[in-house]
């Protein structure tokens, strides 16, 4: 850059009911912002039915024992995960929730949140899920669109 200067806007330029407009024009915008993101609150805690879906699920050579987890509407998903095999295995959540990578014989719980949606899990070692590592959060009861 040979004159940075050249491009920047002098303060002048601003007269103080401009900036005013600019400074109302920012307030909105950081309102709106904060409205946007509660209302997607990763939570989901306005339909939470306060009861908690308890589940173990355990590996069979490379597959999970379980192919589909039921939750009913609003519940607290808690997955206990239970690595029964000799490999390196974990399990993760579409929305993010996963056990760290857990060697044979070791066990971890995992809050998966309240659910409100069919999601998929499945296990982020390379080529596993290829393998079948995968399984399905149904969600049950959902109230009609
Ligand atoms: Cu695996």
């Amino acid at each position: 850059m040979s004159n940075p200067r050249a491009s920047l806007v002098p303060i002048s330029a601003f007269p103080a009911a401009r900036a005013r407009t600019w400074l109302a024009l920012f307030a909105a915008l950081a309102a709106l912002v904060l409205l946007v993101s509660g209302c997607s609150s990763p939570d989901n805690s306005a339909a939470a039915t306060g009861e908690t879906t308890k589940v173990t699920v355990r590996v069979n050579g490379m597959l999970y024992d379980t192919d589909v987890i039921e939750v009913p509407y609003g519940n607290r998903l808690e997955v206990t995960f239970e690595n029964t095999s000799l490999d390196v295995h974990d399990l993760r959540f579409a929305n993010g929730k996963a056990t760290s990578r857990l060697a044979g014989g070791k066990v971890e719980v995992v809050d998966v949140g309240i659910i409100t949606e069919d999601m998929e899990g499945w296990c982020t070692v390379a080529g596993h899920r290829q393998q079948g590592m995968e399984l399905d959060v149904v969600v049950t009861g959902a109230p009609a669109k």
